[in-house]
């Protein structure tokens, strides 16, 4: 069993101009398939090759012997996670619906969930991932370093992420991380996706 590169939910020039085609060729075509071509070489004729990618990063997850295969494994799961996270003419806010009202519920309003999202995205130092979670009853947002992921906290489901890597918007932002996280608000985000999520997460309290 190999870790393949999963399928991109739509085509790499669809988020243009918030994430170019040339972005994609790079994030997904270069970063995503390294990723997946090193944890399978990293796995292959062991245990590991057996298990799900989940197995693989709930094995490894602080565990530094295992950093090698834990980051390469978590950065698959992140990065297909990030690319569902997204879709063209995305963005804006759930205008109904049970995560909706929980958004309002945790942050008092949908705009300043967009804001905390924001701060905590461009406030994340180096490398890293800003997520939207849910825990419990409630929602929260929190922030990875590298390739940590919060599927490995027990109790929080992830909703959506945002990656904040370099590599997710220097082509087209340069420096401008901020830029690129409002364009990820405004125009990206994959609601359905998140509702979807919430509901499962939901379904299992
Ligand atoms: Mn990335």
């Amino acid at each position: 069993m190999s870790f393949d590169l999963p399928p991109l939910p739509f085509a790499r020039n669809a988020l243009a101009p918030y994430i170019s085609e040339q972005t994609m060729d790079f994030h997904y075509g270069k970063h995503h398939a390294a990723y997946a071509t090193k944890l399978t070489a990293l796995t292959e004729g062991t245990e590991m090759a057996k298990k799900s990618l989940e197995e693989v990063i709930a094995l490894t997850a602080n565990e530094p012997s295992k950093a090698g295969i834990f980051n390469n494994a978590a950065q698959v799961w992140n990065h297909t996670f990030f690319w569902h996270s997204l879709k063209p003419s995305g963005g804006s806010a759930p205008a109904s619906g049970a995560l909706r009202e929980a958004l309002v519920k945790a942050f008092g309003s949908v705009e300043a969930f967009f804001e905390a999202f924001k701060n905590a995205a461009v406030g994340q130092f180096g490398s890293g991932w800003a997520w939207l979670v849910a825990e419990g009853d409630t929602l929260k947002i929190v922030t990875t370093a590298n390739a940590q992921t919060p599927l490995t906290t027990a109790g929080q489901t992830p909703l959506l992420t945002c990656d904040v890597w370099e590599h997710a918007y220097y082509l087209d932002f340069q420096n401008r991380r901020p830029d690129f996280v409002q364009a990820f608000l405004d125009h990206l985000v994959n609601w359905d996706f998140a509702s979807e999520n919430y509901k499962r997460h939901c379904s299992g309290c």
